[in-house]
């Protein structure tokens, strides 16, 4: 992962305005930018070899993350633009790593922006859910439940997400529990199987 702080000096304790970039699906002046590259995705998707393969040859832009700092407090909104590249692994689309919330009820609503994909949706006791992201339709993630992004298109998947400020991030509970969905693109057609089958 590659993250980094701007040079943005707004201040968040007053009022203030965002511009974003709808085209190209990025915040102009975010405070912090994050570039996560096939690396940092180990684990992650069914087929490890084919994994090692495309961080050898170019090790790509799995997805970026577009934020403001805002304090991880009760009462604070926190939003990002999440852009997810499009690809495959071993048939696999790119997707994002997934998390619960660190504060497990709070939900999220993600705004899909650009391309098309879908969000994969799991509860601790292994309930699973999917929803289709398309341009102008929204998802809500309601509160317990883990998400994860995946883009199914030949273009970015952009997002514009919004939770509660005290929400944080868990990765570490649902890398070891795993998704129980994966999503293949073969010849065109994407498919939505169980891991296991997958
Ligand atoms: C999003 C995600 C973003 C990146 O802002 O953080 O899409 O995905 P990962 O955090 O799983 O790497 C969000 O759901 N925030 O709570
Ligand atoms: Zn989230």
């Amino acid at each position: 992962m590659k993250e980094h702080t701007t040079g943005s000096s707004v201040k968040l304790d007053k009022p203030f305005g965002v511009d974003y970039d709808l085209v190209q699906g990025i915040m102009k002046d975010p405070q912090v930018h994050t570039i996560r590259l096939a690396s940092s995705m180990r684990g992650h998707y069914k087929d490890a070899a084919s994994l090692e393969a495309l961080i050898a040859q170019s090790d790509p832009v799995h997805y970026e993350v577009f934020e403001m700092k805002i304090p991880q407090e009760v009462g604070q909104l926190q939003f990002c633009i999440s852009k997810t590249y499009p690809g495959t692994v071993g048939g696999e689309c790119f997707m994002t790593k997934g998390h619960y919330h660190a504060v497990p009820g709070t939900a999220e609503i993600y705004l899909c922006l650009r391309g098309e994909g879908y969000m994969l949706m799991k509860l601790p006791a292994g309930e699973s859910a999917y929803e289709k992201f398309l341009p102008g339709r929204m998802c809500y993630v309601p509160p317990f439940w883990g998400h994860r992004t995946v883009n199914t298109g030949d273009e970015p998947l952009i997002s514009f997400c919004v939770y509660p400020g005290e929400a944080g991030h868990n990765y570490g509970d649902i890398e070891k529990e795993r998704f129980p969905l994966r999503v293949f693109k073969r010849g065109g057609k994407v498919e939505i199987v169980p891991a296991k089958a997958g």
